[in-house]
């Protein structure tokens, strides 16, 4: 069988990522249908070297599509999805939109594929800070259970579109111009807030909006997810996770400084790093003799999850840190969302 796909959102950072995935996929693809909003109709992209016009979304642009791949935002899915479910399409959605509806799986392959086979049309992506993160720790709760994650991030520019990535670049450039130290931001730390600050040469610890609990959405989304991705419960007490969500002035690739305790106190550094470079879609980069640790420039591109400096806290038994770090818009968005097409598409539940 091929299957008509439909990328929404396809002239977006995640969106551009999307149309490269799909192409090199092992999804059989009949045709490809290219939809944004109403400003980008008519704009040429291309999908295996051939021209493809992109269109306005409108709810019948879903008619005769077998798998929609979206990133337009929250929003954009909230109104489309469902109508791409009526007409017989299934779903997996980059935003946040679903991903805590109980009948919608929200899943990274490597870890919790099985969930795919509950879906009613829907399947998230997880975010892009949270999957990373499972993806590295994954193989540790298996081995060895885990009992607490303290996260701290350091999240690219990109996570927040491509245009707070202009942005940024911008405020880079008026700032070595010797323009304004102070420059005129308009998008982060989140488009839809009162206030914005710059990020260029700047850190900024708010990713989404702040909530009344103290916490940022960012950092709810790390704690929830995670549960729902490990465990089949957003609320499990199971295992313990804080988080703080840093924006970085780095173009593309988030990193992340983890923290966590396992049940089994005889594990050793050596045997994270065993389990960890086993499974399957991470890299062990860990020589500190020879100076090898995850940085971001060298995920840019790169569907891997690449981890590091894993050491163990020697004044608390059965508790280490790590450094994690993957490109955002593939393994965070693009790679996961067509790989769990991919997926639907091997098990035939698409
Ligand atoms: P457009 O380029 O026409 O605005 P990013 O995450 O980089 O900000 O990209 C967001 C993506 O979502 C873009 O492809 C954008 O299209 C798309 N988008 C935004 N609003 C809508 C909408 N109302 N309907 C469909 N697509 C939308
Ligand atoms: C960021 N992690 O870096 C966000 C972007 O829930 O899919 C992805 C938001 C989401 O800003």
């Amino acid at each position: 069988k091929q299957y008509n796909v439909a990328i929404l959102g396809a002239t977006g950072a995640v969106g551009t990522r999307m149309i490269e995935q799909l192409a090199q996929s092992t999804i059989p693809v009949k045709h490809v249908k290219l939809l944004a909003s109403k400003k980008s109709a008519g704009k040429t992209l291309q999908f295996k070297g051939q021209p493809v016009t992109v269109e306005e979304t409108t709810p019948e642009s879903f008619d005769g599509v077998d798998i929609v791949l979206s990133s337009a935002g929250g929003s954009v899915s909230k109104k489309f999805l469902p109508e791409a479910v009526k007409r017989g399409a299934v779903c997996v959605d980059n935003t946040s939109a679903f991903r805590m509806e109980p009948d919608v799986p929200l899943v990274v392959p490597e870890v919790n594929e099985a969930a795919l086979k509950d879906h009613h049309g829907i399947v998230a992506n997880p975010n892009c800070s949270t999957i990373q993160m499972v993806m590295a720790l994954e193989p540790v709760r298996r081995n060895f259970g885990l009992k607490q994650i303290v996260v701290s991030t350091y999240q690219a520019a990109s996570g927040a579109g491509q245009s707070a990535l202009n942005e940024m670049y911008q405020e880079a450039q008026d700032f070595l111009d010797g323009k304004d130290m102070q420059p005129d931001a308009h998008i982060l730390p989140t488009k839809g807030d009162k206030k914005h600050y710059p990020l260029a040469f700047n850190l900024l610890p708010q990713i989404d909006v702040l909530e009344e609990s103290g916490y940022s959405h960012e950092e709810w989304k790390m704690i929830h997810e995670t549960k729902k991705i490990m465990l089949g419960d957003m609320n499990s007490q199971d295992i313990k996770v804080t988080a703080t969500c840093v924006r970085v002035p780095v173009p593309i690739a988030h990193g992340e400084s983890v923290y966590f305790t396992v049940e089994d106190e005889s594990a050793t550094a050596q045997d994270i790093m065993r389990v960890v470079a086993d499974f399957p879609g991470n890299v062990l980069e860990d020589d500190i003799a020879h100076q090898i640790y995850p940085q971001p420039i060298n995920a840019v591109g790169k569907r891997e999850t690449f981890v590091g400096r894993i050491r163990p806290d020697y004044e608390n038994k059965g508790a280490f840190n790590m450094w994690v770090v993957a490109d955002n818009l593939l393994k965070g968005a693009a790679w996961n969302t067509v790989e769990n097409a991919e997926r639907l598409v091997a098990l035939g539940l698409v």
